[in-house]
């Protein structure tokens, strides 16, 4: 199978690939539907990731973050990220990259160019972003907060509820219209609208290859689905 999907990334002279949580989990980083560990087993990351869950405990929510960031700046790109950057270094315009994933490894691998649907972890924003405040009023805390008017920060991550960067999830939309070929990568396909640019891609006549190690709801559109981790799946394929 794997002769006949190099195949097809030769052929295609746009590739579009979808990235979700699975891409980083040889990284160490876990999955978001994963079982969280230690302090943080007792919380359903779904029920965190929301501006409701944020303003009812702000506490709680920015010290998962906070945890999680700690994490993710301890590890590193996988040969997964690694073959993908080096792929669109070495075909220049050719590989679109969408990601769901707020860990900028495909950035720290090389790809700046990445369209990160759900924002960053490690940036932070205001909750109220109509309120003017500055940076130098940032007093410190759990979240830090404004000392003018109280306004609190936030990371800069779209949570369930909210809208995707306009212009990333544009530009993602029209790579997987004209897309031959698109890759769905460690995603489980459940989160919209980043889920239904894969049957975009089929939609528009473009092949979906999914690589995941378990099933998803987007098997459905693939022409093939290889059961195996991406990190050793995707040297494997672009090399
Ligand atoms: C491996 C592996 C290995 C393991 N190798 N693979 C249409 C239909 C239904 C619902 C909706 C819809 N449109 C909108 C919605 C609502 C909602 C939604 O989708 N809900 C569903 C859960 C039902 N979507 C939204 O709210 C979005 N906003 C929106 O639509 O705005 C318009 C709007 C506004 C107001 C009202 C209504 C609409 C926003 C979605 C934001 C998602 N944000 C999060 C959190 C980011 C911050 C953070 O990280 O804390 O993004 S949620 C979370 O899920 C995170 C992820 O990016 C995202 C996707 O998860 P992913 O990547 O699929 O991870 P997992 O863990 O689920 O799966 C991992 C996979 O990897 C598994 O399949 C494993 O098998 C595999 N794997 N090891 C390869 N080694």
């Amino acid at each position: 199978m794997h002769e006949t999907v190099r195949g097809w990334i030769h052929e295609a002279r746009s590739i579009a690939v979808l990235t979700g949580a699975g891409m980083s989990a040889e990284s160490g980083v876990p999955t978001f539907r994963a079982a969280q560990t230690g302090l943080w087993s007792q919380f359903n990351p779904q029920d965190l990731a929301t501006e409701a869950a944020f303003r009812a405990h702000p506490q709680r929510v920015w010290d998962w973050y906070a945890h999680r960031r700690e994490m993710i700046a301890a590890v590193q790109p996988n040969p997964g990220h690694k073959a993908l950057a080096s792929f669109a270094e070495r075909h220049p315009g050719r590989l679109t990259l969408i990601t769901h994933n707020v860990d900028g490894l495909h950035q720290r691998a090389g790809q700046t160019d990445a369209l990160a649907l759900h924002g960053n972890i490690a940036e932070d924003r205001w909750l109220d972003a109509l309120r003017s405040c500055c940076a130098e009023n940032i007093e410190a805390g759990h979240p830090p907060r404004c000392s003018v008017c109280g306004n609190l920060r936030r990371p800069a991550v779209v949570w369930f509820g909210e809208s995707l960067p306009a212009d990333a999830l544009e530009a993602a939309e029209n790579a997987s219209r004209q897309c031959e070929l698109m890759l769905v990568v460690g995603t489980s396909g459940e989160v919209y609208p980043a889920a239904g640019l894969a049957f975009t891609a089929h939609q528009s006549g473009g092949r979906v290859v999914v690589i995941n190690p378990e099933h998803t709801p987007l098997d459905a559109v693939a022409e093939l689905c290889l059961h195996e981790p991406a990190a050793v799946c995707l040297p494997a394929l672009l090399a």
